[in-house]
This record gives structure tokens, sequence and C-alpha cells, in this order.
């Protein structure tokens, strides 16, 4: 190998990237990873897919890793073939740099022009809401709310009847809330609280009223939403989504004051009335204003065609896909797990059980030859829905720009139905379930996953509600919620420092609750302390226990005898937390000593 000493002066464009083949390669192969990490830490979603799959899933150290065995293994290669065939191997070198120096050359375009994208944007950001349709950094949001989905019903919570992966792996990439809860203990009010941010003491809707309305058919709806209330929609519709609410709605029918076109949604899809809702083979269900007819359900004959959860899985999945420049929203309110006990067949068989005895219906339930195995396929079905969600955030690319929430609109259901507590302990050992104010009705699921802000995989035990919401999307997006006009507060703070050592202590804050049926019952939760007041509508002044949920977090032990100074002062604090209720069907006795 006679090498010939190096000229003076320049060489030819192949023979210099000859020479500096590796060199090039080896940088040009880092810049790819680290520019497509820029791009993700941006917001970008156009960036070299490959890169971007791998350091999504094996972070940034882990993606350098990966490119840096890659382009090892290349340059290796190259230099077995050059012993053979030397301008074969000089051919590939060349190769390998010009190919690894194209994604760099895109990624430095895209950030060029998201750049300048950033320059033309920040006037307009000045303006406010004025114009705030194009504002690219905005997060799309997408709420997932469970139906009637207790707290020990996900396997990261601890459930052993069935598994969750999808939901699991949702905390896994976010932040799981352990003391999330419920504005209420029933649908209907906790669908409110979570899309106006008004706990139970403020909202316009506490309780599950049905509305008859012949003139609507069988289906009349419940109480609607007052024309005034100022929902999450409406707020980031102001600020330039486009917003969709997929589900169970349960806050009045069409032309009702609370008819979801009214209140926020362009899109509505599924159930408007709740009683609708309690067969998931419905004969038909919502698109906007029309009614969608499902061919092949009907209930007289138990004739099950279309599921419609799926339906309503397949509609936000297609919203989520479409095509738009402006940010979304998607409210997916699934009617599941709530009963009927009605799944597919095959879902069925896959979760069959030895024993499982078959519940007879009755009191307006349908009967099920399988109660166990269906109520598990219910809730594995949320969680594929779940990952089909997930999987078209990936597709569209919006994976890293978009929030997603998990939670539950009230606790685990008690055993009505066919369904079996005992079985499933679906509120994870909490006492009560739904239809109270014990921890069992209120305490739910509560996941929220930020790409880039939220740290992934941590676990947040302070307590956090249905009714933050509102403030903490707002703030996201960047709409301040109208200072006083919510309960909740703006999470984001404790949500991304969460895990980490220099986190802010919790919010010293009082949480309220209050409940019409169930013979009237209100909670209010301060610190780790729990008052509890039931039986209110016979007796308004009956007496309130007290839990110290540090050390009793099951409220086994009603501590109020030793502490009656605190019981007095969440007496007080409990009346000054709410106003008279709009509907005098779901107030409470005190309506007359409101302080608002
Ligand atoms: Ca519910």
């Amino acid at each position: 190998m006679d090498q010939q000493p190096k000229r003076p002066g320049f060489l030819s464009l192949p023979a210099m990237l000859h020479e500096n083949a590796y060199i090039l390669f080896v940088f040009f192969s880092c810049c790819d990873i680290v520019l497509t990490w820029v791009i993700l830490r941006k917001g970008g979603t156009e960036a070299n897919p490959v890169a971007a799959v791998v350091i999504r899933d094996w972070g940034l150290p882990g993606a350098v890793g990966f490119k840096f065995s890659l382009t090892l293994f290349v340059i290796v290669l190259c230099e077995v073939i050059s012993r053979f065939r030397p301008r074969t191997g000089r051919a590939l070198a060349i190769t390998s740099v010009l190919i690894s120096a194209s994604p760099v050359v895109w990624s430095g375009v895209l950030l060029a022009r998201h750049a300048i994208d950033r320059a033309e944007a920040a006037p307009s950001l000045e303006l406010g809401a004025a114009e705030p349709r194009e504002r690219r950094s905005q997060p799309n949001i997408v709420v997932i709310l469970a139906d009637d989905l207790g707290w020990g019903e996900l396997s990261c919570q601890g459930q052993r009847r069935f598994s969750t992966p999808a939901i699991d792996a949702l905390a896994s990439t976010g932040v799981r809330c352990t003391q999330g809860y419920a504005g209420s203990t029933v649908c209907a009010p906790s669908r409110c609280a979570l899309l106006t941010g008004l706990h139970m003491g403020h909202a316009d809707v506490r309780d599950n009223v049905e509305r008859p309305n012949p003139s609507q058919g069988e289906f009349g709806g419940e109480a609607p939403l007052a024309a005034s209330a100022e929902t999450l929609g409406e707020r980031l519709q102001r600020a330039g989504y486009e917003t969709a609410f997929v589900g169970k709605w349960g806050l009045g029918i069409t032309g009702s004051e609370g008819d979801p076109l009214t209140q926020g949604f362009d899109r509505f899809y599924g159930y408007l009335c709740q009683r609708h809702a309690h067969n998931l083979y419905p004969t038909h269900l919502i698109r906007d204003r029309e009614r969608v007819e499902l061919p092949g359900n009907d209930p007289a004959s138990r004739s099950e065609s279309l599921y419609a959860p799926d339906l309503m899985a397949d509609e936000a999945e297609s919203f989520i896909m479409a095509p738009r420049d402006i940010p979304f929203l998607l409210v997916f309110a699934s009617p599941l797990p709530h009963l009927a006990l009605q799944a597919p067949a095959e879902a069925v068989a896959r979760h069959a059980v030895a024993d499982d005895p078959a519940y007879p219906g009755g009191k307006g339930y349908l009967p099920c030859t399988a109660p166990r195995a269906t109520y598990a396929a219910m809730v594995t079905r949320l969680d594929d829905h779940v990952a089909r969600l997930d999987q078209a955030l990936r597709r569209s690319g919006q994976w890293e720009r978009t929030i997603v929430v998990f939670t539950s609109d009230n606790g685990s259901t008690f055993a009505i139905g066919g369904y079996d507590p005992a079985w499933f302990d679906g509120t994870g050992g909490l006492r009560g379930h739904k239809t109270n104010l014990h921890e069992g009705g209120i305490r739910v699921p509560w996941i929220l996953r930020w790409p880039g802000v939220v740290p992934e995989g941590t676990v947040l035990d302070m307590p956090v509600t249905g009714w933050d919401l509102v403030p903490t999307l707002c703030a996201a997006a960047g709409v301040a919620p109208d200072g006083g006009s919510v309960d909740g507060i703006d999470l984001r703070p404790w949500l991304a420092s969460a895990g980490r050592p220099d986190a802010p202590p919790p919010p010293e804050r009082e949480l309220y609750w209050e409940f019409a049926g169930s013979g009237g019952q209100r909670a209010m939760r301060l610190g780790a302390w729990k008052a509890l007041q039931k039986g209110v509508r016979k007796d308004p002044d009956a007496p309130i226990a007290l839990y110290d949920l540090a050390t009793d977090p099951t409220e086994s032990t009603d501590v109020s005898s030793h502490h009656a100074a605190l019981v007095s002062e969440l007496r007080q604090r409990m009346m000054r937390a709410r106003m008279t209720a709009r509907d005098p069907t779901c107030d409470l006795p005190w309506g007359e000593s409101a302080h608002h």
C-alpha cells in the first residue's frame, strides 16, 4: 500500500468526502438526532420520522446511542468491503455521508421555517383572543372521560381481574394523580363540573334530573346546562380551537339550553340523554342535531349488531385524523363501563371465567349470561379505545403536541344491574360507591400526559379534581379562565414538577361536594381532613363525620368527637362554599341561607 503524500490545494469533492467520510458521517448522524429532538421539543410535528420514533421510545441518550451504534456498524462494513473492493467501499462511504446529511439539511430547513413562523406569529399573540386561530404553539387537548370507572379499575391502580395496558401506558408517559376526584358522585353533575370548572356548591347541574319530553320521543334528556354556563368548549373555541364532544352528554338535548352545539362544541356524536345510554346497542345515536339510525340493533328482540362505544371510538379517531391547521379539543366521554352489561360476544369470550353466575335482569337492567366476563370486556374495550386514540395521535403526527387527560365521572358503582363489586373491588378498597360522597363515590382515576411539559411516569399524590381541568387546560391553551369564574385551580405548576425535589408544596384549599340524592349529602376535604354529612334532606343539622385520610384512607373511623372545633369550622366552610342551586329539585335545604 503505497500512500501518496497529500497534495496541497483543493481536493475534488468525492476525494474530500472520502478523506473525511467517517468524521462527516458521525457528525451528520448525531446532528440528525439532536435536530430532530430540538424540533420535537419545540412542538414541531414534521421531523425525520425514524429519528422521532427512536427518540420517543428510547429518549435522547438512547437515541444517540442507537445512532452511534448504527454509524459504527456502517463504518466497519465500509472498512471490510474496502479490504476486498476498494472502489465499492469508497462509494459506500460517500453514499453514507450523503444519506446521513439529507435529513440534517431537511431538519435545518424545518427549524428555519419554525423560527420564521414564530417571528410572524409573535405580533398576533399580543392581540390576545382577537386572531388566535393561527397560534401553532397551542396544544391539542383530548379529555377521555370514562363512565362509572372506579379508582381501583386500572391495572396501574391494583386491578387484578383484567388489565388496562393502554391506560397504564398513558400513566407511564405522563403523571398519575392518585388522589383525583370527580366533581360529583353521579353522571350529569360530574360532567357539569368538568366542563364548567365549578364545584357542586356553585354548579348549575347538581343531580341527574330527567326531563320527560314527549315531543322528543322516549329520551327527553336531563336538566340542561344553563345558557349562561361557560364551558371548556366555549372557552377553547374562542381561543381558536376546533371542538368536538363524542360520547354521553347528559346536560340537555337538542334545542334546550344545554344543546352541546350551543355549549361550545362544533360537533357532537353520541347519546344526548343518559337513559338512552343505558343500552349500548341502541336503535340510533345523535350526530350534531340529527338522528343516525343504527340498522341491526333492536332492543326489543335483543338484536345487537353495532356497538355504540365502538362507533364513538371510530368518530373520535376520525376527528383526530382530520386535516386541520388549528388546534383541537376532543372530549371523548365513553359510556363505558356504565351498565347495562353489554359487550361484543368475542370480547366477552376472551374474559370468560369459570365462576360467573348469570344475572337475570330487572329494575330496568338487561339480563346477562356472564356478568363478570362482560364487565371485564367493557373496561378492556375502553382501554382498547384509549389505545386507538393514542395511535391516531401518533399517525397524525399530533402525539407530541397533544395533552391527554384520562379520568372518570364518578366512582365505581354498587351491586346493581349484574355488576359485582366484591369480585372487582372497583373502588380499590375505598369506602362507599357511586351515589354517595365517601371516597369510593368520588375518588377516580386521574391521569394527564403532556409531552415535554409533564415528567413521564410520575405519580402525584396531592388532591386534584375534575373542576381543575377548565383552568388548567385553558392556561395550557394560553387563555385566562376569566379570574374568579371557576372554582378549580391551574394545576400546571404541580403537574410540571411532579416527582421533582423542587416541586412546590400542595396548595392549601378546600374541596366541596354536595349531592341532593341518597338522602342529601355534602362533604369537604381540607388537607387530609374529610368532613361528611349525610341525611341532610331530613335534618339540615345532621351530625358531621370527620375522617383523617392521611391515616385512615378508607374512612373507617369517625373522629369528629375528638375535633369539635374543626368540625364546627368545616360546617361553616361548607355553608360558605355553596349557593342556592338554580334547579330547586337538586338543591339542599339551606338554599335561603346561601351567602352568594
Ligand atoms: Ca357515571
